[in-house]
């Protein structure tokens, strides 16, 4: 690991937002939120037409909460104990500016092999061919920090020069000296990443820690 200089932190925490962003944020979640659909194939993607950004993680990390607990509906996205819950590309229409994707989750080895395959594909397809994505919020389980399946994803975000943000989900498992030792080992794993947007979000959809924040971050989004 490169040595840094005192006082300089790779990956830093993203800052709470100010008034202004902040408002910005909760006005954007308050409008009207519906499920739009839920695709299959590329061909199913509805019109490029408008802000997207969109919630990538292993199975079973907290992709589908952590939708619900932005837009403040319970069960908005489908979320569960069992992993492979969400198994299409949920399409959610937030207002008529903005489009936030559920995807299924990868590295879920308990469904038959062929149709992990045929999400895996199709997830890899959206995630690097989608002119309309803005950022790709990539959610990484805190307590298990960034592994083989997450580098995948990252690389072919990477390739596709697709920015890709780091959510650390579930932080309320975490003791406060275990959730330093994950984001020293989380800031080290993204170093080699280009594609990784340079600030953390760290986040507890059952608390409500970070969820503001990333209100304002996506509502910021250009
Ligand atoms: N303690 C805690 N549990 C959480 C949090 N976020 C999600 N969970 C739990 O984690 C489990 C999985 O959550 P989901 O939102 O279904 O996960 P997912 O990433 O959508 O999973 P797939 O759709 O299977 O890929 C559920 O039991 C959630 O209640 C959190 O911030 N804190
Ligand atoms: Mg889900």
């Amino acid at each position: 690991m490169p040595t840094l200089p005192p006082g300089s932190l790779t990956f830093p925490e993203t800052p709470p937002p100010d008034d202004a962003a902040c408002e910005q944020g909760r006005k954007l979640f308050a409008q009207q939120i519906d499920f739009l659909k839920g695709v299959v194939a590329m061909d199913g993607l509805p019109a490029a037409d408008r802000i997207e950004v969109c919630f990538a993680g292993r199975s079973n990390v907290g992709k589908s909460t952590l939708i619900n607990a932005l837009t403040g509906r319970k069960a908005l996205a489908r979320a569960s104990n069992t992993p492979g819950r969400t198994q299409e590309i949920n399409f959610f229409m937030l207002s008529d500016s903005h489009y936030l994707v559920d995807l299924p989750g990868y590295g879920y080895a308990n469904a038959p092999l062929k149709v992990v395959e045929k999400w895996q594909r199709l997830l890899r397809a959206y995630l690097t061919g989608r002119p309309s994505l803005r950022r790709a919020f990539v959610l990484i389980d805190a307590r298990r920090g960034i592994k083989a399946p997450d580098q995948e994803i990252m690389a072919d975000l990477d390739r596709a020069a697709v920015t890709f943000q780091v959510v650390l989900t579930k932080i309320d498992k975490l003791k406060a000296g275990e959730l330093e030792k994950a984001l020293a080992s989380v800031r080290r794993d993204l170093a080699p990443h280009p594609a990784a947007f340079p600030e953390l979000i760290l986040t507890s959809s059952q608390k409500g820690d970070g969820i503001e924040t990333l209100r304002a971050v996506i509502a910021g989004l250009e």
